[in-house]
């Protein structure tokens, strides 16, 4: 079962791989996504290092000058997919979008690093990676961060990668739509639009894509223009657990430097952390930074939290949260609370279950010694994987299978807990 079960997944990468990235799947997304490149790279690393390598590399060549690494690299034309390198307008030689995503390539290099097997390729990929890895996670602080608070705010719900998550309902509320050129979605010509983020969140994705543009995609300028302005929890977590795997990394490979402003990112980063802790909830929150206010919805951010080093009372609390979850809906972990007015069983970030977060949740939990659940979290991994294949996200109540199919990080996450 087990090796059929890789085979399956080494089969859905090879579909996905275009050389030198992947696409996280045919149809729907037909480009090179940046946290989908990291966590798939892990997957890759299992059966074809230099692959793993390679995704990594492809991913941190079309980094910016400022540092920031984007979330779309539009290696090819491809009519598919809104919206496409005309609308983000970054004249980039090869189009890039013009905002980020989670930072979680600190982490997978690390990972990668220290399993690698050919360990002259692994140091000399590490070396050459480690000072752009470091000018991202510097970048972040420097311009999503500029009062310094230690943690950083996205400005578009896009860069989060929990799309339409009822964490930003709130928010958007206050992004206007007029002036939004007409558009035709791509997305919901190959997957349900019943699953997908609606009509209306379109025009606020875009409204604020068009603002970005207009300002020149000037990072100095675009956090203090924005109208959205959220920490979230998850997306820190992310950003500071890297932070640590690089330091460790940088020790490893003698950057003493890299290594000490890492760790003092990192330790700054948990110590702000604590301050989204929400004792009515037993999990972590986001924060409205234009309105200086908490949101208060319940949502996967302040549990993929655990992912981060956060005091081991915080993680034995998440774990419990999970537990509660549990008792409604039949697979863990929902990206939003089942009881919860706003859940949306099969609707994208409010409500179904995303592998790579299962898994990130998981990692963070075991090393703090939270192993029952995080074993737990991995076993329902497998559960919606035996019974709905390799989908993009799933039902948490009945494991439907949702979005695109032969889901390359679904894949790759199979292929993490299964090695
Ligand atoms: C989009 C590719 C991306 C992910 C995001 C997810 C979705 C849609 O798909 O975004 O149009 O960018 O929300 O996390 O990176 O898999």
């Amino acid at each position: 079962m087990t090796q059929k079960m890789i085979d399956q997944a080494k089969a859905v990468m090879r579909k996905n791989d275009r050389g030198n990235y992947t696409v996280p799947t045919h149809g729907l997304y037909p480009f090179q996504w940046n946290w989908d490149s990291a966590l798939s790279a892990l997957g890759f690393a299992h059966f074809d290092e230099p692959r793993a390598w390679t995704e990594i590399e492809t991913l941190f060549a079309h980094q910016w000058d400022d540092g920031m690494v984007p979330h779309i690299i539009f290696h090819q034309q491809d009519e598919g997919y809104f919206p496409g390198p005309d609308v983000w307008g970054t004249s980039r030689p090869v189009p890039t979008s013009g905002i980020t995503q989670p930072a979680v390539a600190g982490f997978a290099v690390r990972r990668i690093f220290e399993r690698a097997t050919n360990k002259t390729l692994a140091v000399e990929k590490a070396r050459a990676l480690l000072p752009r890895i470091h000018a991202w996670h510097q970048w972040f602080f420097a311009n999503r961060d500029p009062q310094g608070s230690g943690l950083v705010a996205i400005i578009h719900p896009w860069e989060s990668g929990r799309d339409n998550s009822v964490d930003w309902d709130a928010a958007f509320e206050r992004v206007p739509t007029d002036g939004v050129q007409p558009f035709t979605r791509r997305d919901t010509s190959h997957a349900n639009p019943a699953h997908r983020p609606t009509d209306d969140q379109y025009k606020r994705y875009i409204w604020l894509v068009q603002k970005f543009r207009s300002l020149g995609w000037d990072n100095t300028k675009l956090h203090d223009a924005s109208p959205f302005q959220i920490v979230d929890p998850g997306f820190n977590a992310i950003l500071i657990r890297s932070c640590a795997d690089l330091a460790v990394l940088a020790d490893s490979l003698g950057d003493t430097e890299i290594a000490a402003q890492s760790r003092a990112m990192a330790e700054k980063g948990i110590a702000a952390m604590d301050s989204l802790w929400s004792e009515a909830h037993g999990q972590y929150l986001c924060y409205d930074r234009s309105i200086s206010a908490s949101v208060d919805s319940p949502s996967i951010g302040g549990i993929l939290a655990a992912f981060a080093p956060i005091p081991k009372s915080r993680a034995k609390a998440i774990a419990d949260r999970i537990d509660a979850l549990s008792l409604s809906c039949n697979y863990l972990v929902p990206s939003h609370d089942p009881t919860a007015p706003e859940f949306d069983a099969l609707r994208y970030w409010r409500g179904p279950i995303w592998l790579i977060v299962n898994y990130m949740i998981s990692d963070g939990l075991k090393l703090a010694g939270e192993t029952a659940m995080a074993d737990r979290i991995s076993a329902d991994c497998l559960r919606l994987i035996e019974k709905a294949g390799f989908a993009e996200y799933y039902g948490p109540i009945g494991a439907e299978p949702c979005g695109g199919d032969a889901f390359t990080w679904t894949a790759a996450m199979v292929i993490e807990i299964l090695s």
